[in-house]
């Protein structure tokens, strides 16, 4: 039988891809780690596939808002999430074994510094990325997850 368009594809990149398996298999984002640094997932849906995307990223919290930062490592383009969340900004967030739907907004200008600061703090080598991006000609996007 095909699979519908609507199914959850996973990362084609596959410590990425293991990574959101160990959270599913143990229920809880706190089963995987980057440099000693935890982790939450987002859930989305592909801009031009339409199908579940689960993409881990570095948690980055504040007062109950959680930023998504875009950096990719620091390389020369968005990743594809970003242009999904630019599509649809509706995605579900998992932190721990706690899951909510959230809406993401891009920011910029004062409130992108003032995240920023949070960004590097939460992840120092967001600092090392920023160097690599800006020489490809990209500022890494940030965007706020907010209840809706
Ligand atoms: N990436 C970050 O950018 N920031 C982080 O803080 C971060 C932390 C992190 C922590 C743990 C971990 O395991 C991974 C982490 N990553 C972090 C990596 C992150 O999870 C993503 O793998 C990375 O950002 C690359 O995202 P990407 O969306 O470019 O992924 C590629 C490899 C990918 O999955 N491509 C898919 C594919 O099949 O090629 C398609 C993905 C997709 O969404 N396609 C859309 C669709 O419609 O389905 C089309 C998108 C379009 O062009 O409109």
């Amino acid at each position: 039988m095909p699979e519908p368009a609507t199914a959850y594809r996973p990362s084609p990149t596959g410590w990425v891809r293991r990574q959101v398996e160990r959270i599913e298999e143990t229920g809880d984002t706190r089963s995987v780690h980057i440099q000693n640094r935890p982790v939450v997932l987002l859930t989305m849906r592909g801009a031009k596939s339409g199908a579940v995307r689960k993409v881990p990223l570095m948690r980055v919290e504040h007062d109950g808002v959680y930023a998504a930062v875009a950096s990719v490592g620091g390389g020369p383009k968005h990743p594809q999430w970003y242009h999904n969340l630019r599509a649809d900004p509706r995605v579900e967030i998992m932190d721990g074994t706690h899951s909510w739907p959230a809406v993401a907004r891009e920011i910029s200008g004062a409130e992108y510094d003032e995240w920023w600061e949070r960004c590097v703090a939460a992840f120092p080598p967001y600092a090392d990325y920023v160097v690599t991006a800006t020489q490809a000609g990209r500022r890494i996007p940030v965007f706020l997850l907010e209840a809706e």
